[in-house]
């Protein structure tokens, strides 16, 4: 059996940073379970253009292509299964990830994707191989006499190390992703050491329940010192939900951590950090330089409205113990949920200017599929054609919807700019761009001078907003 996993890309007009999990994951499992290597068309990183996308489907000719990603990949999920099927009819393409579970019919309806993974693939997707002819098994979606059929799910795994894998790295163009870093500092990778959040934001979409599950603190520290070995790795960048979820793992890899040269990153959570100093503190003696939080209003109301569960205090804290121990202070706002107004928008400029933050990571509320935000739209008639509106979806820099009953779509978008700009403007004020650079000299150390950011890396940093904010 000919296997295919191709990787759509992912904006566009960015570079390709951060590794595809989900699609390496699984042909990683394949590889162990059927002893057959799947050809990986990783079209993210290349850019190939479609000719030679094309090319590639064609000489591989393939008995399954895996196809997904996030969500904005809807388009050439369409495009490439439609080719597949089109010139070679008995192929059968599996689609999976957030591009796919949050909206198996409408999928199925506008693509010619013969079956989805709903869900983690890791079992799912083996089952699908061995049973190829068949529908009867747990975790899929599709189409039968014109009627999507879904079946029981696939319950989610509970041992991550036993029942999951790392990515098949080997598979991957690593060089272009260690070289693309997110954040900047020598060969970065990113990595996955955790499934499941239970905060439940309105907006989130949350494939991977709200229970944690995490890889074991053997495994993690395993995987770090194979990438260190094998692809000389400076820094990791934990892009999880919430990898502070299981303090006492925390500390045991910051422990660990402490006697590498490698320097690492995660997102945190106010409510997590804002009362454990000493969380922040050993992680800082444990190299990490760099904790990102999504604070996305700087008023209670809209915070409550969202179900964010952590307070302006939180918020405040975090910010001034991230001051306090050296660190960027990278964090993202939400502009236009549903209860948005006038009042709540000055109260997050009020609480950036009094914290110093500028609001440059700043996004349009979006609905996306599978979000309790996503309900609201279609319930107040706000989405009324689905197969439309997730065409449109895009990164949530780009303004799409609005969901509030008090401002225009223009006064929403020319609110974002001039919040973006009032704040900035403050921020310079408060630091010199040379006071900034001495404090990342100061926080990264060696690997400062070892890396050599292009102007296009300098531009996603800017736009990506924290990345330089102390
Ligand atoms: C890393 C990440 C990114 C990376 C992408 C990395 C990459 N190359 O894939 C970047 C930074 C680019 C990114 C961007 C965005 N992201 Co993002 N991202 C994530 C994050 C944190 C982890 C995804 C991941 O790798 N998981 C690890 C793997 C192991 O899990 P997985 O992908 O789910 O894979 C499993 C299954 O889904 C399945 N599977 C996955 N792929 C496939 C493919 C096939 C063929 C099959 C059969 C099965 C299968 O099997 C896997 C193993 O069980 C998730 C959060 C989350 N909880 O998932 C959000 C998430 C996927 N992102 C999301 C969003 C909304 C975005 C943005 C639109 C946000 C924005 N603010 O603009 C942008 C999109 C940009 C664009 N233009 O496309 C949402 C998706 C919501 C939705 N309904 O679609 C998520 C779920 C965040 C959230 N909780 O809301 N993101
Ligand atoms: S936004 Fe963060 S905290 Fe909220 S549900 Fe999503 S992952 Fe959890």
């Amino acid at each position: 059996m000919k296997v295919l996993a191709i990787n759509p890309v992912i904006r566009k007009e960015d570079k390709a940073r951060l590794i595809p999990h989900g699609l390496a994951i699984i042909s990683n499992i394949i590889r162990r379970d059927f002893g057959i290597t799947p050809e990986f068309l990783d079209i993210n990183a290349y850019r190939y253009s479609d000719r030679q996308v094309e090319h590639v489907i064609d000489d591989v000719h393939a008995d399954v292509v895996l196809l997904g990603s996030l969500i904005p990949v809807y388009k050439e999920v369409i495009k490439w299964s439609t080719y597949i099927k089109d010139t070679y009819p008995e192929t059968t393409v599996v689609a999976g990830g957030s591009v796919a579970s949050p909206i198996p019919d409408i999928l199925l309806k506008n693509s010619k994707v013969d079956i989805i993974c709903m869900g983690e693939g890791e079992k799912t997707v083996p089952n699908i191989l061995r049973n190829l002819n068949k529908r009867d098994i747990k975790g899929i979606a599709y189409k039968k006499d014109g009627k999507t059929i879904i079946t029981e799910p696939e319950p989610l795994i509970l041992n991550l190390d036993e029942e999951s894998m790392l990515p098949a790295y080997d598979l991957l163009p690593m060089e272009i992703y260690l070289n693309n870093q997110a954040i900047g500092m020598g060969r970065e990778i990113d990595f996955i050491s955790s499934r499941g959040c239970p905060f439940m934001c309105t907006f989130c979409y949350q494939p991977w329940g709200s229970r944690p599950r995490l890889h074991s603190i053997g495994f993690l520290i395993n995987a770090i010192k194979f990438l260190k070995k094998t692809y000389d790795i400076d820094f990791v960048t934990f892009v999880e939900d919430e990898f502070l979820i299981d303090k006492n793992r925390a500390r045991e890899f910051c422990n660990y951590m402490k006697d590498t040269d490698i320097l690492w990153s995660c997102n945190g959570r106010a409510n997590i950090l804002a009362n454990d100093e000493d969380l922040m503190k050993t992680m800082v003696n444990g190299n990490c330089v760099f904790i990102a939080y999504g604070f996305e209003s700087g008023s209670t109301k809209m915070l409550k409205s969202m179900n964010k569960k952590q307070t302006i205090e939180q918020m405040e804290t975090v910010t001034k113990l991230n001051r306090k121990y050296g660190l960027p202070v990278p964090v993202s706002f939400i502009l236009g949920m549903p209860s948005e107004d006038k009042f709540t928008v000055k109260e997050t400029i009020d609480f950036c200017l009094r914290n110093n933050l500028p609001l440059d990571s700043l996004m349009f509320a979006t609905p996306y599929p599978g979000t309790q935000l996503y309900k609201f739209a279609k319930e107040t008639g706000r989405i009324t054609n689905e197969d439309e509106f997730i065409l449109k979806i895009r990164d949530a820099r780009d303004f799409i919807i609005n969901l509030t009953d008090t401002f225009t779509d223009e006064e929403l978008i020319n609110l974002r700019l001039s919040m973006m700009k009032e704040t900035r403007e403050h921020y310079e004020n408060y630091l010199s761009p040379d006071d900034v650079l001495e404090k990342m000299k100061k926080l990264y150390g060696k690997l400062y001078d070892k890396t050599n950011l292009s102007q296009e890396d300098l531009e996603h940093r800017a736009k990506h907003g924290g990345i330089n904010i102390f």
